[in-house]
């Protein structure tokens, strides 16, 4: 699985306080992610208006994850986890040829976002162990990567179910982070 965890996590941990928002639309292996990862105990809240937010906090650094996509009443309510995130994450199925577009118009809401201006972006090409799913090229050309003015990005083709190239997304982001001044 690549580099050593505990050195990935240290380098994020020289790093002060993190915080780290994963999302994608449903179903794209965020949650696979998060257990595979095996930072501790995942906690899902559910604010008033009601979408699910997962969360795990292992030492300095908190994951937030949730679902982006549809239901456009809840969107506002997004605004409030933006608050002093250092990482995203963006996690696509790879293999769902139909909702990419989708994919792409959610990411490109998000880089909209004028809290999310500063943040770094790591895009999870995942379910490359199915067959016909689309390469990282390809997402990143489906998604429009290459559009993306003025950002740190960075796709990495994984496999949440294996946990291949996980830890190499996740150490680019770690490297990243580090060499950045906030
Ligand atoms: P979400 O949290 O983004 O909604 P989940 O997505 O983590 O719940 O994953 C949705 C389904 O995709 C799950 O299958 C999960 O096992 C599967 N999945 C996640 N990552 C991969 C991957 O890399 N490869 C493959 N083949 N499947 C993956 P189920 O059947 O449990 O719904």
């Amino acid at each position: 699985m690549g580099l050593a965890f505990s050195k990935i996590w240290q380098r994020l941990f020289g790093h002060r306080e993190m915080r780290i928002l994963m999302v994608g639309l449903d179903a794209a292996g965020k949650t696979t992610i998060l257990y595979k990862l095996k930072l501790g105990e995942v906690v899902t809240t559910i604010p008033t208006i009601g979408f699910n937010v997962e969360r795990v906090e292992y030492r300095n650094i908190s994951f937030t994850v949730w679902d982006v996509g549809g239901q456009d009443k809840i969107r506002p309510l997004w605004r409030y986890y933006y608050e002093n995130i250092q990482g995203l994450i963006f996690v696509v199925d790879s293999n769902d040829r139909d909702r990419v577009d989708d994919a792409r118009e959610e990411l490109q809401r998000m880089l909209n976002e004028d809290q999310l201006r500063d943040v770094v972006i790591l895009i999870f090409a995942n379910k490359q162990d199915l067959p016909n799913a689309m390469t990282a090229a390809e997402v990143t050309d489906k998604l429009g990567l290459h559009a993306i003015r003025g950002r740190n990005w960075f796709i990495q083709s994984t496999c949440a179910t294996s946990g291949d190239g996980l830890y190499e997304g996740l150490d680019w982001l770690s490297r990243t982070l580090s060499g950045k001044k906030s």
